[in-house]
């Protein structure tokens, strides 16, 4: 069975509170069970995380070889400066997706950089939740075409 792994980086558990306006008004609990929902759908296995620890979420990624077929992942704002988690990625052999809620190139100069972007098989942003729920079926349709 295809197995995903959903992986959040730093800030995302204060979804819902943290600006709406920006954000959203969805939960990062409600988003998971958003995608549960999709998974089981779509009959594959689900794992949902999130962390703000930079060294987390690189060890998440060392510890998806082997285990998922692929990565979702929203690295927040380690997006735009972690050389640790693109190396990681580089090292993981694990197909990575990288997704974020809002359109990171239509904000700060700074969020247009992505450390992920290079090492990732593509990016989705500015769909807000529902980037979460594309993001598994891109993967799903990913995994299928190389298979
Ligand atoms: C989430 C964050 O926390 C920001 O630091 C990124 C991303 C954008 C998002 O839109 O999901 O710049």
């Amino acid at each position: 069975m295809t197995s995903l792994l959903i992986l959040n980086g730093p800030n995302l558990n204060l979804l819902g509170t943290r600006q709406p306006e920006v954000y959203g008004a969805t939960t990062l609990a409600e988003i998971e069970i958003q995608c549960q929902d999709k998974a089981n759908a779509l009959g594959i296995d689900l794992q949902f995380e999130q962390s703000n620890h930079e060294g987390v979420l690189v060890e998440a990624i060392h510890g998806a070889r082997g285990k998922f077929d692929g990565i979702i992942l929203n690295a927040g704002a380690y997006t735009h400066t972690s050389v640790a988690l693109m190396d990681a990625i580089s090292s993981a052999d694990v197909p990575v997706l990288e997704l974020h809620l809002s359109n990171i190139h239509a904000r700060e100069s700074f969020r247009h950089k992505s450390y992920i972007a290079p090492v990732a098989i593509g990016q989705i942003c500015g769909l807000g939740p529902a980037g979460y729920l594309l993001a598994i079926e891109g993967m799903v349709t990913y995994l299928g075409e190389k298979a």
